[in-house]
Parts: C-alpha cells; sequence; structure tokens
C-alpha cells in the first residue's frame, strides 16, 4: 500500500529524532494518529486539553533543546494551543505544532469547526504554513522544523484531514536537517569598541539574563577583571547566581538585594544575554549591551554600544583587552548593600514562621528547596509560585526551573512538569501550582494519572488569586473577585486516582514533603497557605504607591530569601581586608 501524507510525516518526525506527540485526537488528525500508533519508534502522549500539550511540548524542548512536537484537531481542537505556543515561541523552545484542518473542500464556507490555524498562529510562530496537496509534502514539513530549530521558537503545519489520508506522491527520502546552532561571533571592531569602554569606565555593573547560559565561567571572569558586581534578571539566575562572589541579587518587581542600586549607580551597566523587558528598573544611560540577536539590541534602554554576539564568544573575544581593575570599593560597597537587605527580611520570615497558620508560603518554599534534589526540575506556575520560586529554590547549575517567564501565562506548572517528566523520566519532578492556576488546567490531573507520571504537584493553596489580590493593593483597589474559598485539592486529587495529601499545619510540611518526594509515583501536596503573606506596610497610601511606584511595589514585595542570605554572607567574608 503507498505511504500516506500522515505517514511520510510521522516517518519525517521520527528520522528528526521525535520520540512522542503531546495531542488530543479529533478526525481530522485519525490518519496522524493512526501512523503514530502502528509505529513503535514515536508515542502519542494524550492530554487532557491542547493547551496543555503546547505547555508540555514547549518544556520538552526547553529542556533537551530537540524538537518537540503537539498537534490538535481542526478548529477548536488546535485553537487551544495558542498559549502554550506563545510561550514556547516566546521562550525560544523548538516546537513543531501541528493544526489539523477541516475538509480542504470546504475552506472558505464558514464550515463546521471552520478557523485559518495559518493565519491565527503567525503572531506566535516563524513559519505557519497549509499543507493543500500530498506534493508539498515532506519538503514543508521539514521547512517547518528546520525554522523551529534553526531560529528557535515555534512552527505551525495546518493540514486538512483529508490531505493527510491521500497517498505521498514525493519520496520521504532522508534529509538533514540542521539543529546545532553557530555561536554568532561579534565583529572585531565592537569587539574593541567594548574593551574601551569597560576600560575606561570607573565602576561596573553586569547584568545578565538566560542568554549566558553557556558563559557562566566567562562572565565571572570578566566581574573579577573589572571589580564588578553581577545582577540578574529571573532567566539568568539558574545560571550565575550559585557560587558567585559578585552576586548582588535580581532586579525586577520580584527582584531582592542590591540589584537595583548597582546596576543604577554604576559607571557604566553591561546587559549579557537579558532583554529583560522592565525599563523602568534600567538607568536608561549609560548602557553596553551584547546579546546575539541585534533586533534586541537597545529596545529597553539607549545604548553607548550595541555589541551582536553571542555573550561566550563575545567575553572570550575581549578578555583579553581588558586591564585587570584593582579598586574594589564599589563592588564592595555593593557587596555590603546586598547582604543588609537580605538580612532585613530574613528576620522578618523567620519570626514565628514554624508556627504561622495558615502556612506562610515562603516557609512552604523553603522547605521545599531543601528537601529536593539536586537536579531537580521545578516548575512553577505565574502568579505568586514565581516569587517563592526566584527567592526561595537554590540553584546549583544542575536543578532547572521552569516558568513561563516571558509570556506569563496562569495554569503552566503543572503541563510544563508533564513534559518536563517525559524528557527526564527518572529525574525527580516538581510542579509549584496556584491552586487558581492549578485549578485552570485541572484536567491534566488525568493526563499525570493516566501515563503514571511521577510528578509531585504541590499546591500553595491560599484560596484567591494571590499575585492579583496582591496588585490590586498595591494600585490602591480594595481586592474584588480574586478570592475563590477553599477548595480540598487533595480531595480532587483522590478522585482522580491520585495519592493526595492535605497540610494544613507548618509542622506538617516536611515530612509530608519528604515523604510525597520519597513515593514513586505521583503525589498531589495541597499546602494551605496564607493568601496575606505579604501584607501591605500600613503607611503606604495610594497617593505614596503612585508617587513612589517603584520602592513601594519592592517594599511590598520584599519577602525573605531563603539560603541566598548565605551566599550573600559568605561573599561578604570574602571582602579582603585592607
Ligand atoms: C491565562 C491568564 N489569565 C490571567 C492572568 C493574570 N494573572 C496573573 S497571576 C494571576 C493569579 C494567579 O493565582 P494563583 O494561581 O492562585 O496563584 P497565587 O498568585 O495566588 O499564588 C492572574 C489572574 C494570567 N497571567 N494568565
Amino acid at each position: 500500500m503507498a505511504q500516506t501524507v500522515a505517514e511520510q510525516l510521522v516517518e519525517v518526525l521520527c528520522q528528526a529524532g521525535v520520540e512522542r506527540i503531546y495531542g488530543l485526537v479529533g478526525d481530522s488528525l485519525n490518519p496522524i494518529a493512526d501512523a503514530i500508533r502502528r509505529r513503535n519508534d514515536i508515542e502519542w502522549i494524550h492530554v487532557h486539553n491542547e493547551e496543555a500539550a503546547a505547555f508540555a511540548a514547549a518544556a520538552d524542548a526547553q529542556l533537551t533543546g530537540k524538537l518537540a512536537v503537539c498537534a490538535g484537531s481542526c478548529g477548536p481542537g488546535n485553537t487551544h494551543l495558542i498559549q502554550g505556543l506563545f510561550d514556547a515561541h516566546r521562550t525560544g523552545a523548538p516546537v513543531l505544532a501541528i493544526a489539523s484542518h477541516i475538509p480542504s473542500t470546504q475552506i472558505g464556507t464558514g464550515y463546521f469547526q471552520e478557523t485559518h490555524p495559518e493565519t491565527l498562529f503567525a503572531e506566535c510562530s516563524h513559519y505557519s504554513e497549509m499543507i493543500s496537496r500530498p506534493e508539498q509534502m515532506p519538503r514543508v514539513l521539514r521547512i517547518a522544523i528546520q525554522h523551529a530549530l534553526g531560529r528557535g521558537g515555534v512552527s505551525v503545519l495546518s493540514l486538512p484531514g483529508d490531505v493527510s489520508a491521500l497517498a505521498a506522491t514525493k519520496p520521504t527520502a532522508h534529509s538533514d536537517l540542521v539543529s546545532a546552532r553557530p555561536a554568532v561571533v561579534p565583529h572585531a571592531s565592537q569587539v574593541e569598541q567594548l574593551a574601551t569602554l569597560l576600560n575606561q569606565a570607573r565602576t561596573v555593573t553586569l547584568f545578565v539574563g538566560a542568554g549566558i547560559w553557556n558563559a557562566r565561567d566567562e562572565v565571572l571572569e570578566l566581574a573579577g577583571r573589572l571589580q564588578a558586581p553581577i545582577g540578574h534578571a529571573l532567566g539568568g539566575k539558574e545560571v550565575i547566581q550559585y557560587d558567585n562572589p559578585y552576586d548582588v541579587g535580581m532586579s525586577g518587581l520580584l527582584g531582592y538585594g542590591a540589584c537595583y542600586q548597582a546596576t543604577n549607580e554604576a559607571d557604566l551597566l553591561v546587559l549579557l544575554g537579558t532583554d529583560f523587558p522592565y525599563d523602568a528598573f534600567l538607568p536608561q544611560t549609560r548602557t553596553v549591551q551584547v546579546d546575539h540577536d541585534p533586533a534586541r539590541l537597545g529596545r529597553r534602554t539607549v545604548l553607548e554600544l550595541g555589541v551582536e554576539g553571542d555573550v561566550g564568544e563575545t567575553l572570550r573575544a575581549v578578555l583579553p583587552l581588558v586591564e585587570q581593575k584593582h579598586d574594589r570599593r564599589f563592588l564592595d560597597t555593593m557587596l555590603r548593600r546586598h547582604c543588609e537587605s537580605l538580612e532585613r527580611v530574613v528576620d522578618a520570615y523567620t519570626r514565628k514562621i514554624e508556627r504561622h497558620v495558615p502556612i506562610h508560603p515562603e516557609y512552604v518554599a523553603a522547605v521545599l528547596d531543601e528537601v529536593a534534589a539536586d537536579d531537580a526540575v521545578f516548575t512553577v506556575d505565574t502568579g505568586m509560585c514565581n516569587v517563592w520560586a526566584a527567592r526561595y529554590l537554590t540553584p546549583n547549575g544542575r536543578r532547572r526551573v521552569i516558568g513561563s517567564f516571558r509570556h506569563g501565562s496562569m495554569a503552566n506548572a503543572l503541563p510544563h512538569a508533564v513534559g518536563a517528566q517525559f524528557a527526564y523520566p527518572d529525574r525527580q519532578v516538581v510542579s509549584m501550582s496556584g491552586d487558581g492556576g492549578l485549578s485552570m488546567l485541572m484536567g491534566e490531573l488525568l493526563t499525570v494519572r493516566t501515563h503514571q507520571l511521577p510528578i509531585k504537584t504541590v499546591v500553595f493553596n491560599n484560596g484567591s488569586l494571590g499575585m492579583i489580590r496582591l496588585e490590586m493593593m498595591v494600585a490602591g483597589y480594595p481586592p474584588f473577585e480574586t478570592d475563590h474559598g477553599s477548595v480540598d485539592y487533595a480531595a480532587i486529587a483522590q478522585a482522580c486516582g491520585l495519592r493526595g495529601v492535605r497540610v494544613d499545619k507548618p509542622a506538617d510540611v516536611r515530612p509530608a514533603f519528604v515523604e510525597a518526594l520519597r513515593e514513586p509515583g505521583p503525589v498531589v501536596v495541597d499546602v494551605l497557605t496564607d493568601p496575606n503573606a505579604l501584607s501591605i506596610p500600613p503607611h503606604i497610601t495610594p497617593a505614596q504607591v503612585k508617587g513612589f511606584a517603584l520602592a513601594a511595589t519592592r517594599t511590598v514585595l520584599d519577602g525573605g530569601v531563603g539560603r541566598m542570605i548565605d551566599l550573600a554572607r559568605s561573599n561578604l567574608r570574602n571582602i579582603p581586608r585592607p
């Protein structure tokens, strides 16, 4: 029997090393689903909402760097993909989405379930095309894969169900797909300019993002050469914060420590591999930026110099030209300020925390950090879980933290965990879920059950949309429609066939986590947490907030900082005595 377009598609995916497709079947997908059913080198991963399929693929691709695939049936089946595809695309995760389509002869007739996926997904993809004839295959599929892998992000193929059932006309053959991406080498003249600016500046601060993932050693070496504090955006935290004698914390609304001062008070700010979006936190002057993507240069702040280059390549080129600075006063002042600012909040955090009911969420995160494995993968819901992860998860170079840090979508943590666990079946995967986030894609507990994924879902159950509640209060609005009352997620987990544990006493947090992490199968730990964990200091009025928005927000978010204080203290001890 001749090969069908669907079979050809699956064959090419297997050639590209794809081991699974996350999705939910539907009639227009039948030829593809059936082609997968008949092979044993690729699996169909059944999820309960296509949005989760796209999030799972995003996490899988992000963690492995390999192509991940998701699929939805025609119309609503694929419109559900959009949230996770935006997340994947903005994160640069190589994801191919197969959006199956209504019968090709019905397109343009207002047919049942008709949408136009090739335009619908244009904004969240590098490449979005429709296959309307078998002759386009397998070439268009390979182009789509190449866009996702080569540019980092999403490609979408819209494929009418009737076309996928037709006989393939072109040989499948084998074509190489380039997956190893070359590093962008900066122009020599820019390297020289960078060296001149670094040498001329009296004081320098480095501010780094996820783009330094392969340049940690070089960044530390540059900081040592320049006596420069290193601050980071959330994306850079897992790479740079640990064992870093120059660490001054994080900037942004979730930030802590002396990062804001260090970035604003240096003679020269150097942005390395960061597209940190909050321009209000940047000094807007005296800035140089290094990024492999020239479109990012200068889009947050005016630049004295923008260098197009991979951070590692650029720093290796510039380091031989950078003179050793000997004046450590700026660095030491910032390290002291950093430690002081963390010390201030540690007190507030430790007081009576082990007896506080409802349980303080910071305590929950701190205990989780202590008991989780050294190579755990944490997935983090948008909302207050982002704050807890940023402050309490201690990076070490082996742990990974995945969130919807650029798209900022709720409900990402559990489906991200699904993708993470498929990518790494033997690693501990912990979903830090808000109760709002979990309830939004709660059906994915059934996905966990169906595939018996050993994910540990920790619900920060504060009975409210906590982040929004806080934002309303900061902006001077009374909380409105943010509280949804108490729900027993442990009981829901049990009804889904999972182990569910409810924790309402601080003393039970640690034993519950230790036991859940030891358990070989999935567990949901539902922890009743305090919705008022971050209380507003009474002296801040709405008028003050408007006038001093940054400072006030930072005060409000000045929670504890977990084990980071140990690093800050030890860095202070390392300051050489005169
Ligand atoms: C899909 C989506 N809807 C709405 C928002 C706006 N939003 C951001 S955080 C948040 C509240 C999250 O609540 P929950 O998951 O309970 O976490 P908490 O902040 O209480 O820890 C909302 C509504 C969003 N980011 N994404």
